[in-house]
């Protein structure tokens, strides 16, 4: 019998220009939480969306910090997992053109990818609020962070803010992204809710030619639109598809 992973396999190897959308669920192999599972950020007691809003952030730094110090810490330490390094595998082959994340980890850099639009920006960067000095990745931000404090700016002492896109602001690269998509022949999403918005709205912008793969743990809002739809570990589902 044909199953899904043989249908996986088929898009696979025709392919020539594969897209790939990753969330959260991507990196919880790597240890680090996804917001929305079980044992995800917003399970903790008190933390919900309102706390990743920027005016909560402009508010209340302290309240952010204090929950984001642990979980800063452990995407610091974190190495990438097989669907990171699967990836920079398919890209070196030439077979994968584009990574859109909305994972502000950093991992796919850490893997070594090249074309990656950090939809919701990265780590290696630090604004300031007040002054709009920016500063990179310096140890002294590291480990203020890693304590759950608020550090500060150098020059004027305002708030430093990573840089990465909170609820209620911009995302980054998203007509870079929406041209990426355009372009493709596969789309596939890994690893996410596909409920927040504008992301879990580019699959739609796809090729009506295009094919569209959806591998997560859980249901998304998108399942029946995909081609082909695996729930279940994304490391173990590409494992299986056994390129590297
Ligand atoms: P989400 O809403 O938390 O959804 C994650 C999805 O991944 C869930 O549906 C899970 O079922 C699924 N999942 C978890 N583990 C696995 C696995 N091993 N294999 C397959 N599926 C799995 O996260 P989204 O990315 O969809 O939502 C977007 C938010 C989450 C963005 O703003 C991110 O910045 C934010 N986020 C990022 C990180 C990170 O950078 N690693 C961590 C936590 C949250």
């Amino acid at each position: 019998m044909y199953t899904p992973l043989d249908t996986l396999m088929d898009l696979f190897q025709k392919s020539r220009s594969l897209v790939v959308i990753t969330g959260a669920g991507v990196s919880t192999k790597a240890g680090i939480p996804d917001f929305r599972s079980q044992t995800g950020v917003y399970a903790q007691e008190g933390v919900n969306e309102n706390l990743f809003h920027i005016e909560h952030f402009r508010q209340s730094p302290e309240a952010f910090y204090k929950v984001f110090g642990p979980l800063y810490q452990v995407i610091r330490s974190a190495q990438p997992t097989y669907t990171h390094r699967f990836l920079k595998r398919m890209e070196e082959l030439g077979r994968l053109k584009t990574i859109i994340t909305q994972n502000i980890d950093g991992l796919h850099h850490k893997a070594g990818s090249s074309n990656v639009i950090e939809i919701h920006g990265h780590l290696r960067q630090w604004d300031c609020l007040s002054c709009r000095n920016s500063y990179g990745l310096e140890p002294w931000i590291e480990e203020t962070v890693s304590r759950g404090e608020v550090p500060t700016c150098s020059g004027c002492q305002g708030v430093l803010k990573p840089h990465v896109v909170f609820f209620g602001e911009y995302v980054m690269g998203l007509e870079k992204a929406m041209q990426a998509v355009q372009t493709a022949d596969l789309v596939m999403v890994l690893g996410s809710s596909l409920v927040v918005y504008p992301v879990a709205g580019l699959p739609g912008y796809r090729d009506e030619n295009a094919y569209f793969v959806i591998l997560n743990k859980e249901p998304t809002p998108l399942d029946d639109e995909a081609d082909v739809v695996i729930h279940g570990d994304v490391d173990e589902i590409l494992q299986r598809l056994g390129f590297l």
